[in-house]
């Protein structure tokens, strides 16, 4: 297959050919639908035990849904800059590149588990995926444009459009500081493929440890100003209370911030849930990470928190970066009983066993409960 074409293939969501492809589809498992026009899909927890998230089982969410694929999209850095550019995915692929393996969650992950219930896309845990990043730190195009002193937030819009005119654009800010940090990358590369329509392509934003809703796909514009952007995604949606509130109760424009860093989590992809297991020991694997810092430890429990056993763990600790954790618990009666993953990241923040509730459900991170069966 000559180049062209297989990049066309990798472009249009071809993952088998990727190299996360190749790290295999789980048999039998796939993406669960929790809407359509536009496609929201979930992955299921099954796969949540390696550090690459084999790209078909990707979750994926928008608000619009894709634009046309255009692997030649451009993208324009505007506002408050020396001088405005253009350039296109292949000005981007001739500059000096950089990799990141981090981890894609929605900030709505986990908000059917909140009491009540938040209205929005009924996300379980599987609304999160790992991959390795290949691009352009944002700090480099930035020095090629010149950013003002005035220059406080970097704009990003992406080449989706909402379907009514009255519908408000996904329009959304990051402070300077973040989009200076030289782990924020405009990636062109998803597990050493273009990255697919799906997931943003041709230039995707990617800014590890943070929410995903802060990751522009379909990138088309960066523009510099010198406040937040304005509109419904920026300044409605996408906010956490600055003090827990009570269901219903009213929260004022300064009374909450953006959802920036996720919050330590960790999930089990085995055993299921509902699964029945034989009596004995039974290994517990999943995966924990934080937007704050690295991991620092896993425990896992078979009595509901009395008694946790410390999980190992694989792959490398990094900021907005999971690990596998690998333990055994020792199942000794039969009958119900359930398993307990809760992760430490290493800036000492611990996951609670119920997260406090907000109006958005944004950040669910209460401990995973996986009820088995003891034969
Ligand atoms: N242009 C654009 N980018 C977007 C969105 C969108 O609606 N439009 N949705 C965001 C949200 S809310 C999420 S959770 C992630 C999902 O990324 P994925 O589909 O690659 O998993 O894309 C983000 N980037
Ligand atoms: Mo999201």
């Amino acid at each position: 297959m000559d180049l062209s074409r297989r990049r066309f293939l990798l472009a249009a969501g071809g993952g088998a050919l990727s190299l996360g492809g190749l790290a295999g589809r789980a048999s039998g498992a796939n993406l669960l639908e929790l809407g359509t026009n536009p496609q929201q899909l979930e992955t299921p927890l099954e796969v949540f035990d390696r550090l690459i998230t084999p790209p078909p089982l990707f979750f994926v969410r928008s608000h619009f849904g894709p634009p046309a694929l255009r692997p030649d999209r451009a993208l324009a850095i505007t506002g408050l800059v020396g001088r405005e550019l253009s350039l296109t995915p292949d000005d981007l692929r001739a500059m000096p590149s950089s990799t990141v393996t981090a981890v894609v969650i929605c900030a709505g992950a986990g908000r059917s588990l909140y009491e009540p219930r938040v209205p929005g896309v009924q996300w379980g845990n599987g609304a999160m995926g790992q991959a390795e990043w290949r691009g352009v730190r944002l700090a480099d195009l930035l020095a090629e444009a010149g950013v003002g002193d005035e220059a406080k937030q970097v704009g990003l819009r992406g080449a989706d459009r909402p379907p009514m005119p009255t519908t408000p654009p996904f329009y959304r800010s990051l402070p300077i500081e973040r989009a200076l940090d030289p782990t924020t990358l405009v990636a062109y590369e998803m597990n050493g493929a273009p990255v697919p329509l799906s997931h943003g392509g041709p230039l995707r934003l990617v800014v590890p440890g943070w929410a995903a809703d802060n990751r522009t796909k379909w990138l088309v514009e960066l523009d510099l100003r010198k406040d937040e952007a304005p509109g419904f995604y920026m300044q409605k949606a996408y906010r956490v209370p600055n003090s827990p509130v009570q269901p219903g109760e009213p929260v004022g424009p300064d009374g909450a911030h953006p959802a920036h860093e996720f919050p330590v989590k960790s999930v089990i992809a085995r055993p299921a849930d509902g699964a029945r297991v034989a009596r004995g020991r039974s290994e517990v694997v999943g995966v924990a990470f934080s937007g704050h810092a690295g991991i620092d430890r896993v425990d896992v429990s078979a009595d509901d928190g009395k008694t946790w056993t410390a999980a190992k763990l694989e792959g490398e600790a990094g900021l907005g970066r999971w690990q596998v954790f690998r333990a055994s618990v020792d199942l000794k009666e039969s009958g119900a009983a359930a398993v307990l993953a809760r992760a430490t990241d290493a800036a000492g923040n611990v996951q609670p066993r119920t997260p406090t509730w907000n109006p958005g459900g944004y950040f669910w991170n209460g401990w995973h409960r996986v009820a088995l069966e003891v034969a």
